[in-house]
């Protein structure tokens, strides 16, 4: 008989966050306050936060001694230089620039690469990193192979780049119109699901055919490492931390998030290859975040962002991290949930058009079971499907996504597994009495990334 290991988690708790419980009745008060919108409940009213796993993470013990070794001089500060070095180890990239989060780092790219007129393909769209690329001038295409917008097809790699789709938009549009192909490891918004290293050497190869680069958004680059070795052939002996540099190599320029894989509360980088670009972006960061030592963060965050990587990359934390979330993910496929598959790596993602069936796409069928399932336990998700795809930059009409989802996102390091049972608990309550749930009305829509503060009303 071989031996069985679970995945259980590589660390011990030395510290707790009590969290607060609310009945039913003030839940359903709290959420119509917050127009039917989980981003504008306070988190005191929240029991299990599964919005987003970004900058919710856990930080260790030794991440907490590194913030009391912050050198907070403005210029020049020692934790950058550890930072520095940390990226250059890690992930290859020759050049570093900090910046607040990711976003800041999505924006000097942006302003510097995008031209107005420009076609930015990427494998699919993220919500801050489309906008900063319009906000330049560009106009995003999607070139994600078909299997990643069907929450069904069981693909392994459903992040791939369908290189046909991407040679026509170059022969099309011409490779002077597109600054860079914008690769994401893994796919947020297709349901964290991964690239293939053998379809990244391909979309290298291909672009290397027209010079052109790849921009790497690396926000959850470990989780897509840890796939490639758990489903490609020829990685399965390889450290995680190998399969990171490599995916690392095959791109020119990386814009982080370090709020996801690497383990801290804020922060960010931009890291480039090119020393011209680097220049470039070394003189607008003080613009926008801050001297190109700090780019908006405090020393102590860039120490504790230094530790997060390295501990981002070891193989027993991947393991347990991933494993806890395909843990929830098996638990709610057992009992008929309909979610995408495969399981993705930082969340499970509810097909809320199979779930709600009764509902129209806009009737805001996910934002309204986020709700209904806030109301039910105290369980904060958020919805990725007609609100967050947001309008069509030139008819103004909504963008209806064919992935209508509620997104279950498993902070690192921070709930247990009594905790993933309660969720699937109040989930499949919920999926139980599913036919009495009402949509939504939009009342009050922002002008950029409506998903953060849009509300609503009961229809
Ligand atoms: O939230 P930022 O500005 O640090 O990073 C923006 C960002 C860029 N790329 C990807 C793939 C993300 O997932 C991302 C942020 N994601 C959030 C906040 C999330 O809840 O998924």
């Amino acid at each position: 008989m071989s031996r069985k290991r679970s995945w259980a988690e590589p660390y011990k708790i030395k510290m707790v966050e009590p969290v607060f419980m609310t009945t039913q009745v003030e839940r359903e008060k709290f959420i119509q306050e917050a127009g039917y919108n989980t981003f504008l409940l306070r988190s005191r009213d929240v029991y299990i936060d599964l919005l987003t796993d970004s900058g919710t993470s856990a930080m260790s013990d030794r991440q907490w001694a590194g913030i009391m070794m912050g050198d907070e001089a403005y210029a020049g500060s020692e934790n950058f230089y550890h930072l520095e070095s940390t990226i250059q180890d890690y992930y290859g990239y020759k050049f570093v620039v900090p910046t607040h989060q990711g976003r800041g780092a999505e924006h000097l790219i942006s302003q510097i690469l995008i031209k107005e007129g420009d076609y930015i393909p990427g494998n699919m769209y993220f919500t801050t990193t489309r906008l900063h690329q319009e906000l330049a001038g560009g106009t995003f295409v999607d070139v994600i192979i078909d299997e990643a917008h069907d929450p069904d097809s069981e693909y392994p790699f459903k992040g791939n780049v369908d290189l046909n789709k991407l040679e026509t938009l170059i022969k099309e549009k011409g490779a002077d119109k597109i600054p860079y192909v914008s690769i994401a490891t893994t796919v947020n918004m297709a349901g964290g699901q991964p690239i293939s290293m053998k379809n990244l050497r391909e979309v290298r190869a291909l672009t290397d055919k027209y010079g052109i680069r790849i921009v790497h958004d690396m926000t959850r680059v470990a989780e897509n490492a840890y796939m490639i070795k758990l489903l490609e052939d020829g990685f399965s002996e390889l450290p995680v931390a190998d399969i990171i540099k490599e995916i690392c190599s095959l791109t020119d320029a990386a814009t982080m998030s370090s709020k996801k894989d690497a383990l801290v509360s804020i922060g960010g980088f931009l890291a480039i290859n090119d020393e011209e670009i680097f220049a470039e972006a070394r003189n607008l960061v003080v613009v926008y975040e801050g001297l190109h030592t700090y780019g908006g963060m405090a020393g102590r965050d860039m120490e504790a962002l230094a530790i997060g990587i390295t501990e981002s990359v070891q193989d027993d934390h991947i393991r347990a991290r991933v494993g806890q979330v395909h843990y929830l993910g098996e638990k709610l496929k057992a009992s008929g949930i309909p979610i995408v598959n495969p399981i993705g790596t930082h969340g499970i993602f509810i097909d809320a058009k199979k779930f709600l069936p009764h509902l129209t796409q806009d009737m805001f069928p996910a934002q309204a079971l986020a709700a209904e399932i806030y109301i039910d336990s105290g369980v904060r998700t958020m919805e990725r499907g007609i609100v967050s795809a947001g309008r069509n930059k030139e008819t103004g009409e909504h963008n209806y996504p064919n992935l209508e989802l509620v997104r279950l996102t498993i902070p690192r390091r921070v709930y247990t597994q009594a905790h993933m049972d309660v969720i699937a608990e109040s989930v499949e309550y919920v999926y139980e009495n599913r036919n009495s749930i009402s949509g939504l009305k939009m009342i009050f829509e922002p002008k950029y990334l409506r998903f953060f503060q849009a509300r609503f009303e009961k229809l």
